[in-house]
C-alpha cells in the first residue's frame, strides 16, 4: 500500500511507537525555531537540563512579538536570548530581521526535514515539505537537547486541488473555506495534506499562508509536497542545494479527503470572532471599515506586499481607514525598497511597521471602540486586537488593501484587471540580521545575561495522593490559550516572570481568578470543547499552575495545550459523558480520591462532587511516558529523575 507524504515524512523520522491513528510516536526533530514571547521560558529550561550546545542540526532564535519596548522587559529578555544562542550553539535572528516563520521559510527550512517550533505557526514549513509542529517551549527546549518529540499519530486528511485560483482570489480564500467546511476543531487529530492537479499551480509563499493557516484547524500540521515550485523557490533563496523532492505515492490511502476546485473560490472573510466563521466578503457586503492592517506570519511575503503596493498605487487610503503594513522580514522590506514599491505603500499613506508580529499580538495599532479592523492575519478572538470590543475580520491582503481604499469591506473583483505578481528569479540575499553561535571552544567565555524581571520556573510537586478542591472557574466552549493567557503590548513583557504574569490568567473571563485561586491555594477548571486552542504559550499552563490549579477537567482539549498541561504537571482530564459538564458548578467542592495509584495505573479515574453528592466517570487514556511525567510532576522533574 502507498504511502502519505505526511506518513514517509514521520516514518523517516520515527523513532519510537506505531504509525496507527491516536497512539503515541516520538519524532527525531532536525531543527527548532523559537519566538522571543515563548524564547525566554524555552532557554531557561533549556539552561535548567544542562545541556552544554544544541543537538539538533539546526536551532534559531526569532525576536519578533516583543518588539515593543516600553520598559526594560522585554530589551533585557532580547539580550538573554541573545546570550544564550552564542553560548549554546544556536544562530539568532535580531529584531527587526522579521518574523520568525517568514525567515526560517526564506532562509533555514529544508523540505522533508523535521521542525518543532515554540509558535503554533511553526507549520508555516509545510509550505516547503517540512512536518513542521508547534510545541510548548518545554518540547522545543528538550528537542534542542537532542530528545525526542512526542505527538499521537495523526490521521491523514487529504485536500485535493483541482482548478486554479481566479484573478482577485488568494490562497487566504484557499484556507479560509478548509476553516468554513472543517472549523476550529476540524483538524484536530489531523495532518492536513494537500495534493491534487492544483498545488502546482500555487507558489510556495501561498502554500505557506495555507499551512501557515491550518492552526486554525487545530490540525496537528498541515503539509504540502516538495516539486518544481519548491525548487525554484529554493533555487531564488540560493539554497536549491538543500532542495530534494518529496511527495505521496500515488496509490497513497487517506483517513479522509476534501475536494476543492479553486477555480470556484471567491474572496472570504472570517467574521468576529471566531477564523471558521467565514463568509464570502460579496455577500457581507460594504461594511464599514476603521483600520485595515496587512502582514503577520500569514500573509507577509513579497508577492502579497506587491500585491498590496500594485493596488494602492497612486491613489489614497480611505480618510476613515488606518491602514498598517508590516512587511514580513528584511528581505521582504529591502526588496520593497528597491524596486520601488515601498515608495507606492507610503504615498498611498500606509503606516509602515517594523518587520514583527506587531498588531497581531496586540503589540499596538489596536483599533477604535468597536471599530471594525480588517487584518490578513489569522486570529480574530475577541480582545486580541487589545481592543475589547473591537471587530476583527479576516481577509485576503487583496481585499484589505481594496478596502483600505474604499472605506468599505470590498470584494477586490470589483476593482477591475488584477495586477500580475511574479516571484522573482532570485531574492536579495542578506544574512547580516542572523547571528552564528560562538565557537564550541569559546563557548565558556560567554556570560548569559540576565534581566531582573527573569524569574525562575515555578515550584512544581509530583502527583498527589488525592486532590480535594474547588471548581475555581467554569467556562465555555473553545476557550482560547488568549482567553487563559492574554498577550497585548502590556502583558507580554512578562512572559519571562510567571509570578507577575499569572495576575492577568483569565481575567477576560473572570478578573477575580487570579485572587480566587491566592485565596484557596488549590483549585481546579471546569471546560467545554477544544479548550485551550490558538497560541503554543505554555504560559497558559505555568500560569495556572503557579496559582494552585491541580487538574483541568473538559469535553476536550487542544492538542498543543494538553501537552503544556501534561508537561507542566497539571492533570488534564475529560468528561467520559459530555453531558456531565452540567453536573459541575462553579464553587462546588470536587475530590479526585486515590488519583496517583488511579493515574499510575492507567484506570477509572472518579469525580467526587461533594457539593452535590455526584460521581462522575472521567477519561485519561494517556500514554506511559505521559503517566511518569505526571506522576513526577512535569516535564522537567520527569527529565531530571531520568537522569
Ligand atoms: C500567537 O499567534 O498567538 C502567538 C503569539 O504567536 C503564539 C505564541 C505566543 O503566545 O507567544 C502562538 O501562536 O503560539
Ligand atoms: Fe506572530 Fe501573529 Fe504569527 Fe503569532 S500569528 S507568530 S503573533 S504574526
Amino acid at each position: 500500500m502507498g504511502m502519505t507524504l505526511a506518513q514517509k515524512l514521520i516514518k523517516a523520522h520515527l523513532v519510537s511507537g506505531e504509525m496507527t491513528p491516536g497512539s503515541e510516536i516520538g519524532l527525531k526533530i532536525d531543527q527548532t525555531l523559537t519566538q522571543d514571547a515563548t524564547g525566554t521560558m524555552a532557554y531557561l529550561e533549556f539552561e535548567a537540563m544542562g545541556v552544554p550546545r544544541v543537538k539538533t542540526e539546526r536551532s534559531v532564535a526569532y525576536i519578533d512579538h516583543n518588539t515593543l519596548q516600553t520598559g526594560f522587559e522585554n530589551a533585557d529578555d532580547h539580550r538573554y536570548i541573545q546570550s544564550v544562542c552564542k553560548k549554546h550553539g544556536l544562530y539568532f535572528s535580531r529584531p527587526g530581521n522579521g518574523i520568525c516563520h517568514q525567515v526560517h521559510l526564506e532562509r533555514f527550512g529544508i523540505p522533508g526535514k523535521t521542525l518543532i517550533g515554540s509558535d503554533s505557526h511553526t507549520p508555516t514549513g509545510g509550505g516547503i515539505g517540512m512536518l513542521a509542529f508547534g510545541a510548548g517551549g518545554l518540547d522545543v527546549a528538550v528537542a534542542m537537547g537532542g530528545g525526542t518529540y512526542y505527538i499521537s499519530m495523526p490521521k491523514i486528511v487529504r485536500v485535493n486541488l483541482t482548478g486554479r485560483l481566479q484573478p482577485w482570489v488568494a490562497a487566504k480564500d484557499v484556507i479560509l473555506e478548509v476553516l468554513r467546511r472543517l472549523s476550529v476543531k476540524g483538524g484536530v487529530g489531523k495532518i492536513i495534506e494537500y495534493t491534487g492537479e492544483g498545488v502546482a499551480s500555487l507558489s510556495v509563499p501561498e502554500r505557506a499562508t495555507i499551512t501557515n493557516m491550518g492552526a486554525e484547524l487545530g490540525a496537528s500540521t498541515s503539509v504540502f509536497p516538495s516539486d518544481d515550485v519548491t525548487r525554484a523557490f529554493m533555487k531564488a533563496q540560493g539554497r536549491e542545494k538543500d532542495w530534494a523532492p518529496f511527495t505521496a505515492d500515488a496509490d497513497a490511502v487517506y483517513d479522509e479527503t476534501l475536494e476543492i476546485d479553486l477555480s470556484a473560490l471567491r474572496p472570504l472573510a472570517a467574521c468576529p470572532h471566531s477564523p471558521d466563521n467565514v463568509k464570502a466578503v460579496e455577500d457581507l457586503g460594504a461594511i464599514k471599515v476603521d483600520q485595515c492592517c496587512i502582514g503577520s506570519c500569514t500573509n507577509s511575503s513579497l508577492s502579497d506586499m506587491l500585491k498590496v503596493a500594485a493596488v494602492l498605487k497612486g491613489k489614497t487610503v480611505h480618510p476613515d481607514v488606518s491602514l498598517s503594513i508590516a512587511p514580513g522580514s528584511k528581505q521582504v522590506y529591502n526588496m520593497l525598497a528597491e524596486n520601488g514599491a515601498l515608495g507606492d505603500l507610503i504615498a498611498a499613506g500606509a503606516r509602515i511597521l517594523e518587520c514583527a508580529c506587531g498588531p497581531c499580538i496586540g503589540m499596538g495599532q489596536s483599533p477604535n471602540s468597536a471599530g471594525i479592523s480588517l487584518r490578513t492575519f489569522n486570529r480574530n478572538f475577541e480582545g486580541r486586537s487589545g481592543t475589547a470590543d473591537g471587530q476583527v475580520y479576516l481577509v485576503s491582503p487583496e481585499t484589505a488593501a481594496a478596502s483600505a481604499l474604499t472605506g468599505v469591506l470590498t470584494d477586490p473583483r470589483t476593482l477591475g484587471g488584477a495586477p500580475e505578481i511574479h516571484m522573482p528569479a532570485s531574492f536579495l540575499i542578506n544574512d547580516n540580521m542572523i547571528i552564528p553561535p560562538a565557537d564550541e571552544k569559546d563557548m565558556d567565555q560567554v556570560d548569559i545575561l540576565r534581566g531582573p524581571n527573569i524569574k525562575p520556573f515555578p515550584k512544581t510537586a509530583p502527583l498527589a495522593e488525592s486532590i480535594e478542591a474547588k471548581a475555581l472557574l467554569k467556562v465555555g466552549d473553545n476557550i482560547t490559550t488568549d482567553h487563559i493567557m492574554p498577550a497585548g503590548a502590556k502583558i507580554l513583557p512578562l512572559r519571562s516572570n510567571i509570578p507577575t504574569i499569572s495576575e492577568h490568567c483569565f481575567v477576560r473571563c473572570d478578573p477575580e481568578f487570579p485572587a480566587r485561586c491566592k485565596a484557596e491555594g488549590a483549585g481546579i477548571i471546569i471546560g467545554g470543547a477544544n479548550y485551550g486552542q490558538g497560541s503554543s504559550r505554555e504560559h497558559a499552563a505555568l500560569a495556572p499552575l503557579y496559582l494552585g490549579i491541580k487538574a483541568v477537567i473538559v469535553k476536550s482539549f487542544a492538542r498543543i495545550h494538553i501537552a503544556n498541561l501534561i508537561n507542566a504537571g497539571i492533570l488534564p482530564l475529560t468528561f467520559r459523558n459530555e453531558a456531565d459538564y452540567d453536573r459541575v458548578s462553579e464553587g462546588d467542592t470536587l475530590a479526585l480520591p486515590d488519583i496517583r495509584r488511579r493515574i499510575a495505573e492507567g484506570g477509572e479515574v472518579m469525580l467526587v462532587n461533594e457539593t452535590t453528592g455526584d460521581e462522575i466517570p472521567l477519561n485519561t487514556g494517556f500514554s506511559q511516558r505521559q503517566i511518569d511525567m505526571l506522576l513526577a510532576g512535569g516535564l522537567l522533574d520527569y527529565t531530571r529523575n531520568q537522569g
